[in-house]
């Protein structure tokens, strides 16, 4: 066999797409994960005709419904591959494509749609096309918490909130699709009865590549509470709850993260030049996509602080937990990841930053430093909006003598306090939902306060463990990217498939006495959450 020439020798590469809440992103990286070419297409700015702010609708009537025209999606790829186009993107060159999506949201395709995905004429625009392939115009978004009595239903239907988590890893939360598509089985009954299919956002986008309905992978399955995560089959009494014996027909059969889903839809060999051998890897939501992006493996948690502060870890195994996520883990079947969300980040962080450093991040990083670990045994709590774990809002400050106190001493103890407290209380959540310190667990910290070292050290020392940054942004479409490559070549392991990529950069090590200081300041916090959620009767709508 003649060897090829390098003219003739293919360069493998592999499509990443992101479709998030404001815009729908691309990436092309090369056999080496290197990124060749990145694209973008910002729904508010260049779809001005759907009048989304933010890429979202809220009604008008009830400002808890947030929804997006799933059509503006369809528009947003047909112009994304334009811009790829104009990027010199050599679409026969991509091998195989993966992409990611906003969590939760779901996609109604209306009777008729799978046929008109398999016969799509290349000369057309596919926004012409599938213009009439959705039972409902608007697809309901992860803001929307319209769903609060469903919620409830579903979990009585089961015996409580603590039984749906041990089902299917998170208790009724309102943006869940679990209680969406409940919602439009009871109000909107028509369009849910003309329901050929339901997607998720992810596995829609994916359904666009493939030329038929994708199957839901069963990382994203996972945030729609009712996927059983020890069969990974739909639960049957969940089913029946919201849709009725025909549902699991609508959804499919959820499949693995990395499934090769088979080649690619002819319309994009004959409209865009993709080789028809290129291949469709299943899709994911952007959080699992994120886990990917930043190839966080065993004794890894990812510690993002933003707007909201995430944290992502990985999971050997599963336990039931009443606050926070479990998933699926997209790039190990065996395995599970742990998602906790907080709605008090850098906003909160910011306020007590004005407040008590006239807005500079120097005066804050210069007071955080020159107070000691431990902070003379003041803690603090600080919700500036209402939180979702613990369930409070409003500031909570305590003595060394754990007495309420309305004020601290000196500037430098509130700050502290601020980013101390905001730590301490995530360790308490991480060793909750079960991830095991020990000597090799590393944090990757990432978001816009994963540049302040002063923050950083006080990271490393809460958790008593080293803290890692990596140069990359745009983790979950990069994550989409990787996991092209991966499924493409399964069987090989995901870590094999990326070990060609940089390692991350240590930043922050925690000191040797650490532990000694914050383990019983871990504690302490378990207490005073507990006393002061039984204060509060929780309003889950606004989660
Ligand atoms: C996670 O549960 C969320 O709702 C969000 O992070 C969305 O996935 C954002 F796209």
């Amino acid at each position: 066999m003649e060897t090829p020439s390098e003219d003739e020798a293919v360069v493998p590469l592999y499509l990443g797409l992101d479709l998030s809440t404001q815009q729908l992103k691309a990436v092309v990286v090369d056999d080496e994960l290197k990124i060749l070419h990145t694209a973008s297409v910002q729904f508010d700015s260049d779809l001005p005709e759907f009048r989304t702010h933010g890429g979202v609708v809220q009604n008008k009537l009830n400002s808890l419904v947030v929804t997006t025209p799933t059509l503006l999606w369809v528009k947003a790829l047909d112009m994304l591959m334009d811009r790829l186009t104009v990027c010199g993107v050599e679409f026969s060159k991509i091998v195989a494509i993966s992409g990611t999506a906003q969590q939760h949201g779901s996609v109604f395709w209306y009777k008729g749609a799978e046929e008109t995905l398999q016969k799509l004429d290349p000369s057309e625009f596919l926004h012409h096309q599938l213009a009439s392939c959705f039972s409902t115009s608007n697809s309901p978004v992860w803001m929307d918490s319209s769903t609060t009595v469903f919620c409830r239903q579903l979990e009585e239907s089961v015996g409580g909130p603590k039984k749906l988590s041990e089902i299917t890893g998170s208790r009724a939360y309102e943006r869940f699709t679990a209680s969406q598509i409940a919602k439009v089985a009871k109000l909107n009954t028509d369009a849910y009865n003309n329901t050929e299919r339901i997607s998720l956002v992810s596995s829609f986008l994916c359904s666009l590549f493939l030329g038929k309905i994708a199957p839901i992978d069963y990382a994203d399955a996972s945030g729609m509470n009712i996927m059983d995560l020890q069969t990974k089959q739909w639960n049957e009494k969940l089913l029946k709850v919201c849709g009725g014996a025909d549902l699991e027909e609508k959804l499919g059969k959820p499949v693995v993260s990395y499934t090769n889903l088979g080649d690619i839809s002819p319309y994009y060999v004959d409209r865009w030049e993709f080789s028809k051998d290129c291949k469709v890897i299943a899709f994911t939501g952007d959080n699992p996509a994120s886990m990917a992006g930043m190839r966080l493996g065993k004794g890894w948690l990812a510690i993002s602080l933003g707007t909201s502060d995430t944290l992502i870890l990985w999971l050997n195994e599963r336990i039931v937990v009443t606050e926070g996520h479990i998933f699926c883990n997209p790039v190990d079947e065996d395995a599970y990841m742990g998602l906790l969300c907080y709605k008090n980040g850098s906003l909160t962080r910011e306020k007590i930053r004005d407040k008590c450093c006239d807005g500079s991040w120097e005066i804050f990083n210069h007071l955080l430093d020159s107070t000691p670990r431990g902070n003379f045994g003041n803690m603090g709590f600080y919700f500036a909006t209402q939180e979702i774990n613990p369930y409070l809002q409003g500031d909570y400050r305590f003595n060394k003598a754990g007495e309420k106190v309305l004020k601290f001493t000196s500037l430098e103890v509130e700050v502290r306090a601020l980013i101390e407290g905001q730590f301490i209380a995530k360790r308490a959540h991480v060793e909750d939902i079960g991830f095991d310190f020990d000597e090799n667990t590393k944090i990757l910290a990432t978001g816009g306060a994963s540049k302040n070292h002063a923050i950083l050290q006080v990271m490393a020392d809460v958790f008593n463990a080293p803290v890692y940054i990596q140069e990359t942004s745009d983790s979950a479409m990069l994550g989409a990217a990787f996991q092209a490559k991966h499924g493409l070549h399964r069987p090989t392991d995901f870590f094999e498939i990326t070990k060609c990529l940089p390692e991350p950069k240590l930043v922050c090590e925690p000191y040797t006495d650490s532990n000694e200081i914050y383990a019983p300041m871990v504690e302490r916090y378990r207490k005073i959450a507990e006393e002061l959620e039984t204060l509060v009767t929780p309003n889950y709508a606004t989660q």
